[in-house]
């Protein structure tokens, strides 16, 4: 295995370092989707913040992409036990779609919508500080359809489900209520730190 050194990102310069318990690294990129890829145009793209129910605002594809872009390199760990590392990408933090929507912090949690029904859970505070984004663009390219393309959430310190692909709302509820993997027997937060991979962990 090739040691790359330091990563310039603070806590291990040991790739062993960075792949969390029960996890290998993975040097591919595998698809996991529980239905089929959607094909959305970015033509009717829509992205919606909601307050419950009520939609705060909405952005079509052109405004989006007018919004402050972030390039980040994080690594990503799957539940089911591939991690992969520095991987590369580019779309708008959080708290930049928040701020052009005019809004700080409505609620606690996150619903997160997407275009093919799926659904997953996330506090607010696991979203900001630089830590989430609605991605675009992966390795350098507009990101692929299998992975989440034309957007998705990025919300890589917990496990990769809570990182909704096709993403086209961020709901804010008052309660943490449960996503569809979350309905199903996984864990309702998903730190693969702890090994929060089913309900009771
Ligand atoms: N909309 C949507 N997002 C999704 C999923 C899905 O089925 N639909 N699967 C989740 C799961 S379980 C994982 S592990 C990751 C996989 O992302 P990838 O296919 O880019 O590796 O997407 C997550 N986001
Ligand atoms: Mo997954």
């Amino acid at each position: 295995m090739v040691t790359r050194g330091f990563t310039g990102r603070g806590s291990g310069s040991n790739q062993a370092d960075r792949v969390p318990p029960g996890q290998h690294l993975e040097q591919g990129f595998p698809v996991l989707s529980a239905g089929p890829t959607p094909l959305v145009d970015t033509a009717d793209w829509k992205f919606t913040v909601k307050i419950g129910p009520k939609p705060a605002k909405v952005w079509n594809w052109n405004q989006f992409n007018a919004l402050p872009k972030t390039k980040v390199t994080r690594d990503i760990h799957c539940v089911t036990s591939w991690s992969k590392l520095d991987t590369v990408w580019e779309g708008v933090l959080i708290e930049d779609i928040l701020a052009d929507a005019g809004l700080e912090r409505p609620t606690d949690f996150v619903l997160a919508h997407c275009y093919d029904g799926y659904s997953t859970n996330v506090p607010l505070a696991d979203l900001l500080s630089g830590k989430a984004m609605v991605a675009l663009s992966y390795a350098g390219k507009p990101l692929p359809r299998d992975h989440g393309g034309p957007a998705r959430l990025l919300v890589p310190h917990l496990y990769f489900w809570k990182s909704a692909k096709w993403v086209n709302a961020l709901q804010f509820t008052t309660r943490d209520e449960a996503g569809f993997w979350e309905l199903r027997g996984y864990h309702i937060y998903g730190d693969p730190w702890r090994e929060q991979r089913y309900k009771n962990d």
